[in-house]
């Protein structure tokens, strides 16, 4: 069922789950790296996801795995050019994971309507008065340092404690650049500046984030912190925990999925609501 932005922005309170599909047109992601450079594999990738029960897809040309390379605008528009007209065609809303404001209005011109910061808006500081201007969403996410740099001794006295104050202040910042508060969607940031232990306690502990009174997005699609527990070391092997550490964050309140994998997802969270659902579905005469 087609989505609209609105709707993700209220997930939070109608418990609704939202599926983010994932596309990146990057030579060196850490699991899809070089797959979709071709705008045509993109453009197929991106209706496959959609396909799938992606309701809504996040397209991004700058890989931030751990270690990851900075890249400028213009490279990144130069990879989303002929692609991202195509994916915002398509008839779910479309985000653009950049830091860079040049490259989100780029992205909002061709018909994006979120911008997932992985910076929270600390990288450019265009980026949030540029979402106030043009009405768009943002995604804030939590980082403890730089992607370069980011997984070298990440330390915490209280992860969850600690990402909590982090995602209020940034809240906080976006307002005073002009977002209402009710456009922000909130993220832990799995696997940027955590070690195993702090991805494991924010997902377990995912209600203080939605205690802010916002739509919380996960995103542990694929990473390494799964394959820690399960000793895969090939990310495309890792739905099963993808699927896993989701449905935790879900029975703790976050309502939006950023996942490589959307059928496994779809599926596993249709099963999940129809338990939920079974007394319900007892006391109906048949
Ligand atoms: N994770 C990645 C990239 N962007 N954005 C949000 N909001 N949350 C995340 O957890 C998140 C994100 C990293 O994953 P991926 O895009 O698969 O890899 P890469 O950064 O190497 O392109």
């Amino acid at each position: 069922m087609a989505l609209c932005v609105d709707e993700m922005l209220a997930s939070h309170r109608t418990r609704r789950s939202v599926i983010v599909g994932i596309l990146n047109v990057t030579p060196d992601s850490f699991s899809d790296g070089g797959r979709f450079l071709d705008p045509a594999d993109a453009r197929a990738r991106a209706e496959r996801l959609v396909a799938d029960g992606a309701q809504a897809i996040d397209i991004g040309a700058e890989s931030t795995r751990p270690g990851s390379r900075r890249i400028g605008p213009d490279e990144q528009i130069r990879r989303l050019r002929e692609v991202l007209p195509a994916v915002c065609g398509l008839g779910v809303p479309v985000s653009i994971d950049t830091t860079q404001a040049e490259v989100a209005e780029f992205a909002l011109d061709a018909g994006a309507q979120i911008v997932n910061d992985v910076s929270a808006g600390r990288d450019d500081p265009g980026l949030l008065p540029l979402v106030a201007r043009r009405g768009a969403a943002v995604i804030l996410m939590h980082m403890l340092g730089t992607p370069k740099t980011m997984q070298e001794d990440p330390h915490y006295e209280d992860v969850v404690a600690e990402v909590r104050a982090f995602l209020a202040a940034r809240i906080a910042a976006a307002e005073d650049a002009g977002v209402p508060r009710d456009r922000v969607v909130i993220d832990p940031g799995i696997g940027f500046g955590k070690r195993l232990a702090h991805n494991l306690l924010l997902l377990r502990n995912i209600e203080a984030l939605c205690s802010l009174g916002l739509p919380v997005l996960v995103g542990p699609s694929r990473k390494r912190f799964i394959g820690e527990i399960t000793g895969e070391a090939e990310p495309r092997h890792r739905v099963a925990g993808t699927v896993a550490a989701c449905l935790a964050a879900r029975r703790g309140g976050a309502s939006v999925f950023r996942v490589h994998d959307v059928k496994e997802l779809a599926e596993s969270l249709a099963v999940d609501a129809a338990i939920a659902t079974a007394g319900d579905l007892a006391k109906t005469p048949t």
